[in-house]
């Protein structure tokens, strides 16, 4: 018979707390990681300082969810990916049926949401919005009541879950209705009883369905960028947040405050903008040339290329090469699109050439722009809301896991620069 989530999870947790103990008291000395100076000041790029199960990013393959590369979960849907992510495997047709249904039970957004979002100063930025509504929606957290009323350790996943599926069943529709106020775009439209999340997300905001071609694009996205380990700034921020026993709606609203910043989740604006730019530049989509060009100009000028590089990958992003596939398979004629596929060809051999970037390929923010941009959302200062809505699901999993397991509230050792010195000089 088909489980609930919350099922799933108690039937799964003793296994995973049972684990984790027999780790600790078997292993608990053994070093799995050394800092050095550069990490010190670089930040920590690559200690190993915490755990994360939900996925993994291997350098020379990207993200793999659950163990399954993120290139095999192209056809899913995302209330798919958010359950793999949780407890580690797909669900049934009934499960996920049931957890769509709990999804839609928890999906009306308080009214005074949208009266917080429209008093929001008209040149606020879409970030700014979604991270004030999620912010100002901790006044529905299960977590918080349950912890006044005095539950036990043992309980604290369970409010976590049901904190996270109201926010999993409502951050579309608050993302939607950001866009079409803050771009003018008409009244707010209802949630569905009968689409899919993200075919419901697409619908909200107003775009022309396309055949069906914008909510495909829409799963896609949402697949695509859920997830992306536990190191990234807003993952990071968002456990350390909920580390302290903040509750998700506080933890999720930080991680979202870290993906606004540009050398994350913001460079996916940042990046069409580029595209756009050359385009105008060179009066349509350039030669390989003229980008050649523009992207010396651009490094010349202390830039960095947007959608180039990454702290952990050191090939071509998984995520950009499904974008280019739904692109080559849907929009092969689009300019924009073909200016992104023409950068790939350029970009990696300049950003070879200036020998920085220990990445030069593309990562998932090089080629998602060109696909909104394509089904109607051409305001890419909203991009990062899309972005958002889809990693609210690794941060949320995120989360139960580590209240479920008891993770201990995060604080890593800071040093002085004179501690360093002494250390060095030794
Ligand atoms: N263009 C130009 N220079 C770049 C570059 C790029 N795309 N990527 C890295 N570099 C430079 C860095 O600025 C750094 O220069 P300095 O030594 O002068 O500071 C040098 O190369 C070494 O950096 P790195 O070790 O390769 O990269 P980091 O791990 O420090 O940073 C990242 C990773 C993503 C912030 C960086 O590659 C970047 O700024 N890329 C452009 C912005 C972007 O696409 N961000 C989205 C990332 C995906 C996400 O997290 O959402």
């Amino acid at each position: 018979m088909a489980q609930t989530l919350k099922d799933k999870l108690a039937d799964l947790i003793p296994k995973l707390r049972e684990e984790r103990k027999t780790l600790l008291t078997s292993h608990k000395d053994k070093v799995i990681s050394q800092v050095t100076v550069a990490q010190a000041i670089g930040g920590m790029r690559g200690v190993k300082g915490m755990v994360c199960d939900t996925s993994v990013v291997e350098p020379d393959k990207g993200l793999i969810i659950r163990g399954i590369p993120v290139m095999k979960l192209t056809d899913r849907l995302p209330e798919e990916i958010f359950w793999l992510l949780v407890t580690g495997e797909l669900p049934s047709e009934d499960e996920l049926k049931l957890f769509q249904k709990e999804l839609k039970a928890h999906g009306e957004v308080p009214p005074y949401i949208w009266k917080v979002l429209k008093s929001m100063p008209k040149t606020s930025h879409p970030m700014a919005m979604l991270d004030t509504a999620i912010l100002s929606m901790e006044n529905e957290s299960a977590f918080r009541k349950r912890y006044n009323e005095g539950m036990t350790k043992m309980e604290y996943w369970e409010p976590t879950l049901e904190d996270a599926i109201k926010i999993l069943g409502t951050i579309h529709t608050i993302a939607a209705g950001i866009y079409r106020i803050r771009y003018k775009k008409g009244p707010i439209i209802e949630p569905s009883k009968k689409l899919d999340w993200a075919a419901d997300y697409a619908k909200m905001l107003g775009l022309p369905p396309k055949k069906g071609e914008t909510a495909a694009m829409m799963r896609l996205y949402m697949v695509l960028h859920s997830d992306h380990e536990g190191g990234n700034v807003s993952a990071n921020t968002c456990h350390t947040v909920g580390s302290a026993l903040s509750d998700p709606f506080y933890a999720v609203s930080a991680g979202l405050n870290g993906l606004a910043g540009p050398l994350h989740g913001l460079a996916n604006q940042e990046c069409l903008g580029w595209i756009l730019q050359t385009m105008e530049k060179f009066n349509g989509v350039p030669t390989e040339s003229e980008i050649r060009d523009y992207a010396w100009e651009t490094l010349k000028a202390g830039k960095v290329i947007p959608g180039y590089g990454h702290a952990v990958l050191r090939v071509t992003d998984p995520r950009f090469a499904a974008f280019n596939a739904f692109g080559k398979k849907y929009m092969k004629a689009d300019p924009v699109f073909q200016t992104v596929d023409r950068v790939y060809k350029v970009v990696p051999e300049v950003l070879k050439e200036h020998g920085k970037a220990a990445n030069p390929w593309p990562n998932v923010d090089a080629g998602s722009g060109a696909l909104l941009y394509y089904y109607g959302i051409k305001e890419f200062e909203y991009y990062t809301v899309l972005f958002s809505v889809s990693r609210a699901m690794g941060m949320l999993s995120q989360l139960i896991l580590n209240r479920a397991l008891g993770t201990a509230i995060t604080r890593p050792k800071s040093v002085s620069t004179v501690w360093i010195k002494k250390q060095v000089s030794g």
